[in-house]
This record gives structure tokens, sequence and C-alpha cells, in this order.
């Protein structure tokens, strides 16, 4: 339970971090080739900067004392980026393969 929430806090990270944006300026961040929609390799790759961030030892693994709060069960990067892969699908509320503007922003599923 506790390394859920940890992964919760964590995959909630950039959307704390870009609330007073549009939907479609928080779209642009994530879309590196610019075709205006977001595939599961560039939301992966966007929302891993948050780890390394967090990760300072750059080890590819965020410690207890890496984490929000300093607590919880150590993290791969492996495992962040399966989590966030899962996450990109539930997202995909259409199932088109991509996230539009609106499917982004919206609230994490549990
Ligand atoms: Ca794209
Ligand atoms: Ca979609």
């Amino acid at each position: 339970m506790a390394r859920r929430a940890a992964l919760a806090a964590l995959l909630l990270l950039p959307l704390w971090a870009h609330a007073q944006g549009t939907p479609a300026e928080y779209l642009r961040e994530f879309d590196t080739d610019g075709d205006g929609r977001v595939s599961e390799a560039e939301y992966v790759a966007h929302m891993s900067e948050g780890f390394h961030r967090l990760d300072r030892n750059g080890d590819g693994v965020l410690e207890a004392d890496e984490l929000p709060g300093g607590h919880g069960k150590p993290i791969t990067l492996q495992q962040y980026q399966d989590n966030l892969r899962r996450q990109f699908h539930k997202l995909d509320r259409n199932h088109d393969g991509y996230l539009d503007a609106q499917e982004l922003v919206q609230p994490p599923q549990g």
C-alpha cells in the first residue's frame, strides 16, 4: 500500500507542476514529434524526467530518502516506467493508442 501511494504521488508530480497551463500547453511539453498527440513513448519519456530529477545520485533507483515524503519502498526506473505504461493505457479512453489534450489532463484513475 505504501508503495502504491508513493507511485501515485510520483505520477502526480508533473500535473501539480503544470497546473497553471492550458491542456494544449501541457500536451506540447510531451509532444516531441509535434503531431499534436502523445504516444506511449512520448508519455513515458516526459514523465520519466520527474524520476530522473528525484534520482539525485543517478543510480536508476529512487531510494526512500529520494521519494516524496522521504519514506517508502525503493522504486526502480523499470518499475516506474511499467507503471507509466499502465497509466497511459488507462488515460487513453478511446483506445486509439494516443493521448489528446483532454485525455492527458484528466485525473489518473485508480
Ligand atoms: Ca506526438
Ligand atoms: Ca487516446
